[in-house]
């Protein structure tokens, strides 16, 4: 071969070569668990690689009481919330607050009309408190450390706790990260969470009470908290349109 026929195999080897990180360059979305303590940052102990999606394993069946199981008795629920975001929110047992001061602005949880699962409306981190703004006009800020708890509800009767939620991400993969999480002191929360893109697609967000990820069962105690964390870095390069949930389910029974 001539020399410039050699240069052209080279050139297409190298573009060949580049091909995976120009896939990965495209939105890609980790998940995993994490411990995170309210007035700090999240840190992620585990790592999904990056374009692997392992959100949800196979649709959880919920375990009946003794009881139940031999049909004496129906489920008995003892606290529920079921949310579409679309009438007045926040509403009853929810609270949203921004947990980080003055950093970022105030910046918390509201209820928006930009993108829903169901109806017009969904929850969405940047557009309340003070300093919120309208995802139809706007990407999310820096420095968030947004929150919107349910609770405290109790959980001592419960043989059964299980939230679900559907949602859609659009976050600064790896920086910026939606997390939902429950806790028995208000202090430390247990999460999974999803930082990335979700493809455009809602996808089904769950917790169960009874095998909470890095802290087990959460049933049989007196206060108990439900929190939607979304927490962003102090830049973004270019703009993000952030966690949107809808159809939150939480329902606690024995
Ligand atoms: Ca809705
Ligand atoms: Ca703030
Ligand atoms: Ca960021």
């Amino acid at each position: 071969m001539t020399r410039s026929k050699w240069m052209i195999v080279i050139v297409v080897l190298l573009l060949v070569a580049m091909v995976p990180v120009l896939v990965m360059a495209q939105g890609g979305e980790r998940t995993g668990t994490v411990k995170l303590v309210r007035g700090e940052r999240a840190q992620p102990v585990t790592d999904v690689p990056k374009g692997t999606v392992a959100l949800t394993g196979p649709k959880a069946v919920l375990p009946q009481a003794p009881t139940q199981k031999l049909g004496l008795a129906p489920a008995e629920t003892h606290f529920r919330v079921r949310e579409g975001f679309e009438a007045s929110w926040p509403n009853g047992p929810w609270d949203t607050f921004d947990n980080n001061g003055a950093l970022g602005g105030d910046v918390c949880w509201d209820d928006e009309n930009w993108i829903a699962f169901r109806g017009d409306w969904s929850g969405w981190p940047a557009g309340g408190c003070a300093d919120g703004l309208d995802p139809n006009l706007f990407y999310y800020p820096d420095d968030m450390d947004s929150w919107a708890t349910i609770g405290p509800f109790s959980t001592e009767p419960a043989d059964a706790g299980h939230l679900t939620f559907r949602y859609w991400n659009n976050s600064e993969e790896g920086w910026d990260y939606f997390l939902w999480c429950a806790s028995v002191d208000n202090i430390d929360y247990y999460c999974d969470y999803h930082t990335g893109y979700t493809n455009n697609r809602w996808r089904i967000g769950r917790l169960n009470l009874n095998n909470v990820p890095g802290y087990g069962s959460m049933l049989g105690y007196p206060e108990v908290w439900i929190a939607f964390v979304f927490q962003s870095d102090f830049i973004n390069f270019v703009g993000y349109d952030g966690p949107f949930v809808d159809n939150v389910h939480l329902r606690v029974r024995r």
